[in-house]
């Protein structure tokens, strides 16, 4: 089969004209040809040498001859080959392989020429002979060109992969040279480093040796000193001893140098509590410093009170026994009903408290007006005094107690407090050794605050705590006794707690106060001494008694008589003040 052949074969093989045989063309070949299916891979894979998934016209001339021995495409051929046509016979005409020259275009070219030569127009006919050849001639040159193309296409592939091979040749021996070099280098480096650590090595060992060999001696040396010789054994024995001495001496030290640091901080802190006492002392003196000022300009107002104090009772004493005498006179007016009241308004006698604060006077004065005890008394600031009225020898007495409210510390006021007693309830506490001592110093300003010798009773108080107390702690019976003989004066022991010989304490130095008080009226009445007055408002009148009374009594007729009367009867007038007097 010429080639001319085998193309139209390829052509009619070639199903969709796509210019090569795809799988799918060369199956639908085979089952005209009636090819078993199993066999269709195995002959398509024969002509597709290349094994690209399709054949092309090369793969399938080279291979025609071997597969259509099994496949009778001969057959195909030769129905091919029967149907011969104008086309076909002008192609013969055309020297080469014109199918391939035109590729694609051949199946259009020929189908256009059959048309031609079927309307039998010989001159369309020659022209597109004409351009047909014209094709073929070009293609043939370009087929040509190409074919040159690709010839020294591939001459210069094979140039430049002889050159790649030269090069890569090349670069291998440089490579080669080059790990050669550093090979080389790398053995030098290595070799010196041994080197060196060679004779490092060797010096080291050099060294040691000496080394060795000093020790060896000094070994030798040693072992010569070694030698059991007493003195040496002796030496170390000592050096022992000495090493356990320095280490107990330094544990010794190590502990004292704790102690010194116990003792500094000790120290530190005794200083700082000096310190803060000492401010607070500083304070504290400081407040004291204020007190005493504060005490001066109370004591000054004290003082300046009790001035005033002073002129009062002065005035006060006036009135009362202006009053009484008024009363006196009245009395003997008066019929027997009203005696009792006269009474009533009769001398009061003025008792007053003494003793240490503390003792318990407050006490003493509360049990005796209201029969009570209260522990936490409060103290009331100036002087306060009860009247309790007392039956003293079957006689209804007034008695007017006072009790100062703690000035018991201030001597100032002590004058004019007693000055005008009728007697002293003087209490000592029997728990406390101080108030029983101080006695001595109240007698004493007792005497020296009033003219004359008033009575004294001297209480031990607080005699309900004697049983608490361990025996010996108290002031004894015996002792209060003693100091109240030595001063003349009543003695007792009494508990304001528990109201034991309050009351009898009391009666005891009114009956005595009462007893005093006649025998000093009498005393008084010998002593009696008259200044007659000649106030201004009765030019013709006496007056028997002081100019301030004068005043007071300038309406009672009783106080006054006639100059005349007083020429003519001299001190015989004095009757008719009477009991005024007493
Ligand atoms: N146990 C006891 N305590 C008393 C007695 N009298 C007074 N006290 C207490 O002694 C303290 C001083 O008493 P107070 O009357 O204020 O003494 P003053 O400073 O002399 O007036 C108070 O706590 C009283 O309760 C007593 O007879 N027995
Ligand atoms: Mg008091």
């Amino acid at each position: 089969m010429n080639r001319a052949d085998l193309r139209r074969l390829f052509a009619a093989c070639d199903g969709n004209k796509s210019g090569r045989v795809e799988y799918e063309d060369f199956t639908s070949v085979c089952r005209e040809l009636n090819v078993p299916a199993d066999e269709i891979r195995t002959l398509f894979n024969k002509f597709d040498l290349d094994g690209d998934g399709y054949i092309n016209f090369n793969d399938f001339s080279s291979s025609f001859q071997e597969v259509s021995e099994a496949l009778n495409l001969a057959l195909l051929g030769n129905s091919v080959q029967m149907q011969k046509s104008a086309w076909d016979e002008f192609e013969n005409t055309l020297d080469g392989d014109v199918a391939f020259y035109l590729g694609r275009q051949w199946d259009e070219l020929r189908e256009m020429y059959e048309q031609i030569h079927s309307t039998s127009d010989e001159l369309l006919l020659q022209q597109y002979e004409d351009l047909i050849k014209a094709l073929v001639a070009e293609s043939k040159e370009h087929r040509m060109e190409s074919e040159q193309l690709e010839t020294s296409l591939r001459r210069t592939e094979e140039l430049t992969s002889s050159q790649l091979v030269e090069m890569e040749e090349d670069l291998q021996q440089q490579l080669a040279r080059t790990e050669k070099r550093v090979r080389e280098e790398e053995q030098k480096k290595l070799d010196e480093s041994i080197a060196m650590l060679q004779i490092k090595h060797e010096n080291e060992l050099a060294d040691l040796q000496t080394t060795i060999e000093r020790l060896t001696k000094q070994y030798q040396e040693e072992s010569k000193l070694n030698s059991p010789r007493e003195d040496a054994v002796k030496l170390r024995a000592q050096i022992r001893d000495l090493m356990q001495e320095n280490e107990e001496l330094r544990s010794s030290l190590v502990k004292a140098q704790i102690n010194v640091s116990i003792l500094q901080v000790e120290l530190d802190r005794l200083k700082n509590a000096f310190t803060d006492q000492k401010l607070q002392h500083e304070r504290e003196s400081d407040d004291l410093k204020k007190m005493v000022m504060e005490y001066q300009s109370y004591s000054s107002q004290i003082e300046f009170l009790q001035e005033m104090n002073k002129t009062l009772y002065d005035s006060n004493d006036g009135l009362r026994s202006a009053l009484s005498q008024d009363n006196a006179s009245a009395k003997r007016r008066q019929t027997e009903e009203d005696l009792h009241d006269t009474e009533d308004l009769a001398q009061v006698y003025r008792l007053v408290l003494a003793g240490d604060a503390g003792s318990g006077k407050s006490s003493f004065l509360l049990r005796l007006s209201l029969n009570e005890f209260r522990g936490d008394i409060q103290t009331t600031l100036g002087v306060d005094f009860q009247i309790k009225k007392m039956l003293v020898d079957g006689e209804k007495t007034n008695l007017q107690i006072w009790d100062t409210a703690g000035q018991e510390r201030f001597r100032s006021i002590a004058r004019s407090y007693f000055r005008k007693a009728h007697g002293v309830l003087l209490l000592y506490d029997v728990t406390s050794e101080s108030s029983f001592l101080n006695v001595r110093e109240w007698v004493e300003q007792i005497r020296e605050s009033t003219d004359q010798d008033i009575p004294m009773c001297i209480i031990g108080n607080k005699v309900d705590l004697r049983t608490k107390r361990p025996e010996g702690s108290c002031v004894s019976t015996f002792d209060g006794e003693k100091l109240a003989m030595a001063y003349n004066a009543l003695f007792c022991e009494a508990s304001a707690k528990e109201g034991t010989s309050v009351i009898e304490a009391v009666l005891h130095l009114a009956r005595e106060v009462k007893k005093n008080a006649k025998l000093g009226q009498r005393s008084e009445s010998q002593k009696f001494k008259i200044r007659i007055e000649d106030p201004p408002r009765r030019k013709h009148m006496v007056f028997m008694g002081g100019a301030v009374l004068a005043n007071i009594m300038k309406d009672k007729e009783s106080f006054w008589l006639s100059r005349a009367e007083y020429e003519e009867k001299g001190l015989k007038v004095l009757d008719k003040l009477g009991g005024a007097l007493r």
